[in-house]
């Protein structure tokens, strides 16, 4: 019997300072009403999905930041885009800014079943941008700052009857991302992202924005054999312009679905969970083909050793 899982990405526009969670989650249920209305099994939301990209700017006391973290999934703002998924059964995936009992602050992502359980947590591993304060910037990325990477690394867990794993933002550019969850069978990534189109320290990079990022999904799709939804957070947010383009890339590494705005909007994709195996029972049957006693580097060592 095919697996198909029919699944929506639903980019956001832009999200203001002064925007509330409240306001915000409005816009969730009305892309997940939309989405329901598609036949979607399950819709992927972006990156810090309920507020303004807050690591633009820094504060010298952290705790200042607190309001911009959830101390709790669902919250009180977000307990009604639970309840509209579970009423009309469908998933969903959320990331949002966490902040733990104990004290630590994570860029996390939820999945949620279409019966409202929550499957997983996933914390972003991979944490770019900078630890301190750079004024001469024109805006800040400081990550580095507001998250702690996770140790707990990639998870792949089973939701919709397939193998689903997630990942978020900078993870999607690092190839172990997608071999560990390969390794592990995955069959869907969902990935939500804010990507500023101007990269301070190279601003070559500017105009490459759109091909680096369909560049690691695609491949990362394809060396793997899974879907990769990628979904962002675009527009011109507080004066800082970041990509759209979310997308759904097929086990091939073929984009099957691509926003066409910076705004908020659902791309649809029907997606065949055994196009997989065409690709990891062939030329990525990593158990016939994969050489790991020479990739000993790759775990051993962080940086590059010339000698
Ligand atoms: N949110 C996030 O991880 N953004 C980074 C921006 C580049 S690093 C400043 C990304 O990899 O898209």
């Amino acid at each position: 019997m095919a697996r198909n899982i029919t699944i929506g990405a639903a980019q956001l526009g832009p999200i203001q300072k002064s925007h509330s969670r409240e306001e915000v989650v409005v816009r969730l249920i009305k892309l997940l009403r939309q989405a329901h209305g598609a036949g979607c099994d399950v819709v992927v939301f972006p990156e810090l999905a309920l507020t303004t990209f807050f690591p633009r700017w820094f504060v010298d006391d952290i705790t200042e930041a607190d309001h911009w973290y959830e101390t709790e999934m669902p919250s009180t703002a977000t307990q009604p885009l639970f309840d509209e998924a579970k009423k009309l059964g469908i998933g969903f995936c959320l990331g949002y800014a966490e902040l733990t009992s104990d004290g630590h602050r994570f860029n996390t992502q939820v999945l949620v079943e279409k019966d409202g359980t929550i499957v997983a947590k996933y914390r972003k591993v991979h944490i770019p941008g900078h630890e301190h304060n750079e004024p001469d910037r024109p805006f800040q990325h400081a990550e580095r700052y507001y998250f702690e990477p996770s140790n707990e690394g990639f998870g792949v867990w089973s939701a919709f009857g397939a193998r689903v794993g997630m990942m978020i933002c900078n993870d999607r550019r690092w190839p172990e991302t997608y071999r560990v969850m390969g390794l592990q069978g995955v069959e869907l990534i969902l990935c939500g992202y804010n990507t500023p189109i101007h990269y301070v320290p190279d601003p070559s990079q500017d105009i490459l924005q759109g091909f680096h990022n369909a560049l690691v999904m695609q491949s990362g799709a394809y060396q793997n054999g899974t879907w990769v939804v990628g979904v962002a957070k675009g527009g011109v947010e507080e004066g800082v312009d970041s990509l759209g383009q979310s997308m759904i890339v097929a086990p091939s590494g073929q984009i099957v679905a691509q926003a066409l705005t910076t705004d908020d909007e659902l791309i649809v994709a029907h997606c065949d969970m055994d196009w997989n195996k065409r690709y990891t029972g062939t030329l990525f049957d990593f158990d016939r083909y994969r050489r790991p006693e020479v990739y000993g580097r790759i775990t051993s060592q962080r940086g590059v050793v010339t000698e």
